[in-house]
């Protein structure tokens, strides 16, 4: 198996500036040394071409489309990103995407699922549910669930939909910050969706014990998608939009031992590292370790 690492620096869809350093700070960080030094085999592709916000005609306070900021941007980022992905896979890469706000997910599950039937566990403090007809902030990063599934005006966007995707194979670990309508939403598609107190009773691995059955229950392989601002701040604090009572730092390694050891693992991103807001660089430090963990990384 070859990692096939693509960048995503992009920050359209969040409302802070400074996520679209993710990849290089995920990199300088020593991604490649600490996938080689666990004995991965890993390919960097580089980063995708994404025009900075400012060199654009486009104002993010005056969105075109409805209360989606930048969406025009975000599709063509996400539709190349998609084409990277599936070629990746097609080779028989496994795709490690380095965003960039979480809107690049949307490109991420539209590659790995153009030619397979994907599950998909997002571990999020968030639960990116939101239509731009339901956003309260107009960013795309609370967003890329609904496009990919089709959801709201996302139903008329054919790039945005993951066409082999569907909303019984996705699992939502971490919750705890949803909107009213992502709650409605929730409830009304029937999405497994776990919250952080879920956590604290049964403890992370049974979560995602669980997590990993429904997210691979008759599909080919499950997408990953690792937004930082799943872990505590007190662990990650270079992210965007901060929620405390996160994952702490042995439950995220837990979960991604688990995700390897299912050996469901078909594509991976890590979402929302914003430099600008670290510290020493500590949070792509350890997105890394939990890159190395979620590919099999061992410690024996
Ligand atoms: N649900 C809110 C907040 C949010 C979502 N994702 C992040 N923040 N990072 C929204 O803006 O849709
Ligand atoms: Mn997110
Ligand atoms: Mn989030």
């Amino acid at each position: 198996m070859t990692v096939r690492i693509i960048g995503a620096p992009t920050d359209y869809g969040a409302n802070r500036r400074g996520v679209d350093m993710g990849p290089s700070a995920i990199r300088y960080a020593g991604l490649a040394e600490e996938l080689a030094d666990a004995g991965i085999d890993s390919r960097d592709h580089g980063d995708l071409a994404v025009p900075r916000a400012e060199e654009l005609d486009s104002d993010r306070d005056a969105p075109e489309t409805g209360s989606a900021k930048f969406l025009r941007e975000t599709a063509d980022v996400c539709s190349r990103l998609a084409d990277e992905v599936s070629e990746a896979l097609a080779v028989g890469d496994v795709p490690l995407v380095l965003g960039g706000d979480h809107s690049i997910g949307i490109g991420s599950l539209g590659g790995s699922a153009r030619n397979a039937d994907i599950g998909a566990i997002w571990f999020d403090a968030h639960a990116d549910l939101n239509t731009p007809e339901t956003t309260l902030s107009g960013n795309v990063h609370g967003m890329p669930l609904s496009a990919a599934l089709g959801y709201g005006a996302f139903a008329d966007m054919p790039w945005a939909t993951a066409p082999r995707f569907r909303a019984e194979n996705l699992v939502l670990v971490g919750l705890r910050s949803v909107d009213p309508a992502e709650r409605e939403l929730i409830e009304e598609r029937d999405i497994a969706a776990y919250t952080m107190s879920e956590i604290d009773d049964r403890g992370i691995s049974a979560v995602v014990e669980e997590a990993i059955a429904t997210a691979s229950a008759g599909v080919d392989g499950i997408h990953v998608s690792l937004d930082l601002d799943w872990l505590d701040p007190t662990e990650a604090p270079g992210v965007g939009t901060p929620v405390r009572g996160g994952a702490t730092y042995r439950e995220a390694h837990a979960a991604m031992e688990h995700v390897a050891a299912s050996g469901a693992l078909r594509s991976m991103e890590m979402v929302e590292i914003n430099p600008t807001l670290d510290q020493h660089n500590g949070t792509a430090e350890l997105a890394t370790e939990l890159a190395a963990s979620a590919f099999g990384k061992t410690v024996l």
